[in-house]
């Protein structure tokens, strides 16, 4: 095991709100002014700012690229769901009176500058011996995440699926999720410890952890999703991102990628024989040795979501 837990694990508890924000990115968004006039839109006979109109355009333009020309989910080819995620700017890290808190989680804003689908579940035994004609995992269950894979098997993974004929001609390259993208889909929007709150008195309904797996991994989706629909990002299975471990470079980074080289790549989320709530928080930040695997590491699977439809 290569994880670089705190040191300090038992904190008192503090029930501060975390200060992530989420901004809607309007820059990303066409301003047709095909279908109202700028002077509709902008003034009313008075001459005087029409707030609600304002408004109500605003709404428009910022759901535009989100459910106007990608669908919000959908099936590949292999039977895999992925979600949309939308693009926008958040704070990555934890406060400093957050529980549990390590202190390599600094915050600092970060923009996501696309959209981008993310796998709504771990990536099954299923789908990858399908795909890859094998299952490497340690305890064999097919609608369980796979795991005891290394870094390269599930970039390879993404590779492959990318290489599926009807895949590559929808214009769809799988990857690995980067860690500002991954705790951007784990937040969910949300400002708070976990997805779905601050406390971790709920973790039981959202993950399976220490407390509830006896001593196992779980078929993929049956705890509750997230505010963005996808499942077990906290818990089950560890994920492996895309991104060399090192410290946050200081300043707002738009579509961080980590650093350029390193020993260990990131992996996110906690798993099943984790026992500490804190390591389930959405800013945990842990890392292994890539060419290492085990039992408690799967992955899930991110594309850019292009023009063209999935
Ligand atoms: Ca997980």
């Amino acid at each position: 095991m290569h994880f670089k837990f705190p040191d300090y694990l038992t904190v008192s508890p503090v029930p501060f709100p975390g200060i992530a924000q989420l901004k809607i990115d309007y820059t990303l968004v066409p301003r047709s002014k095909t279908e109202v006039s700028e002077s509709d839109l902008f003034e009313s006979s008075e001459g005087v700012t029409d707030v609600r109109a304002l408004v109500l355009v605003m709404v428009l333009f910022s759901i535009s690229p989100v459910f106007g020309q990608q669908p919000k989910e959908f099936t590949n080819n292999i039977g895999m769901k992925l979600v949309l995620i939308p693009a926008g700017t958040f704070t990555m890290g934890s406060s400093k009176e957050e529980r549990g808190r390590h202190s390599a989680e600094t915050q600092h804003e970060v923009t996501v500058s696309t959209p981008f689908y993310l796998g709504k579940y771990e990536v099954t035994q299923n789908e990858y011996e399908k795909l890859m004609g094998n299952n490497p995992s340690s305890i064999k269950w097919p609608t369980s995440p796979v795991e005891t894979l290394r870094w390269k098997d599930a970039v390879s993974f993404c590779e492959k699926l990318s290489e599926l004929p009807e895949e590559k001609a929808a214009g769809r390259e799988y990857r690995l999720p980067t860690e500002a993208e991954w705790e951007f889909s784990c937040r969910g929007g949300s400002e708070t410890a976990y997805g779905f709150a601050d406390s971790s008195e709920l973790l039981h309904e959202h993950a399976w952890f220490a407390e509830n797996a006896q001593n196992k991994h779980h078929p993929v989706g049956e705890k509750k999703p997230n505010r963005w629909g996808l499942h077990d990002m906290h818990g089950n299975v560890w994920e492996w991102c895309k991104d060399w471990y090192g410290d946050y470079p200081s300043g707002a980074l738009t579509d961080p990628q980590g650093p350029s080289q390193g020993s260990e790549r990131v992996i996110r989320g906690g798993s099943w024989p984790v026992a500490a709530e804190t390591h389930f928080r959405s800013a945990y930040r842990a890392n292994y040795v890539p060419t290492d695997s085990s039992v408690v590491l799967g992955f899930r699977v991110a594309l850019n979501a292009s023009n063209r439809k999935p």
